[in-house]
């Protein structure tokens, strides 16, 4: 008897994974060092400032508070340019539909990412009308794997933790998941998101039948 299915943005719905981390590469390449992507795997799920705490940790560069807002802002200049050039197309496989086939279930629907570019990003891909609520980086103080952002948006569906599945393709958010009481279905690699009820390689991999047997 699930009665709510709450989906992470990035690597879950859509891949901005690339984008981030072309904006983080270039904003390395000003500071003098390259930035690659396997130390870009930590970057996922987590927030904007501690993503930059981590890229310059990589760099062994130290930077003050304020050039440290400075530099975040400037990444998401890139990043939002690179954005607001997304379309439809870009939506991962089966992940459209498996929304709506859980609308279409009486299942609902939440949205819960890091992101505070959320809005901009289901709005270039057209799918802002496919979740009853969402839950962004501007709605949440504390980060993944605390799992403030998913108890936000079962509190907002009006659904108790335990009836919500979550869709994650980070680590933090799988945690962050089970801390809050809810199911969580794990979207890329077994060995690596091992918390995960059960984990598939993307949204075209998983049915409805499969959440009623989660444990
Ligand atoms: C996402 C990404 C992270 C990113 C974070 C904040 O989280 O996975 O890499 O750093 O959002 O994004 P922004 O700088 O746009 O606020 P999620 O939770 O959607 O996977
Ligand atoms: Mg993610």
């Amino acid at each position: 008897n699930i009665k709510a299915c709450i989906f992470d943005l990035d690597g879950v719905i859509v891949d901005t994974a690339v984008y981030h981390y072309k904006a983080w590469k270039r904003l390395a390449a000003g500071l003098g060092f390259d930035f690659s992507e396997h130390d870009n795997e930590r970057l996922k799920g987590v927030s904007r400032m501690r993503s930059l705490e981590i890229v310059l940790e990589c760099g062994g560069v130290t930077k003050t508070d304020a050039e440290k807002e400075q530099l975040a802002a400037q990444k998401n200049t890139w990043y939002t340019e690179m954005i607001n050039q997304m379309t439809p197309a870009e939506i991962l496989p089966g992940a459209q539909e498996f929304v709506q086939s859980c609308r279409d279930a009486g299942i609902k629907t939440a949205l819960g990412s890091a992101s505070k570019n959320s809005m901009t990003i289901l709005n270039k891909l057209n799918i802002v009308n496919l979740f009853d609520a969402i839950i962004d980086g501007n709605k949440v103080s504390k980060a993944k794997p605390d799992p403030e952002v998913f108890l936000k948006g079962a509190e907002e569906l009006s659904i108790e933790p335990q009836f919500c599945v979550v869709f994650e393709d980070a680590i933090a958010g799988v945690e962050a998941a089970k801390a809050g009481g809810m199911k969580a279905v794990g979207i890329g690699d077994a060995n690596i998101l091992h918390e995960a009820d059960m984990v598939v390689s993307g949204l075209d991999k998983v049915t409805l039948e499969q959440l009623e047997i989660l444990p």
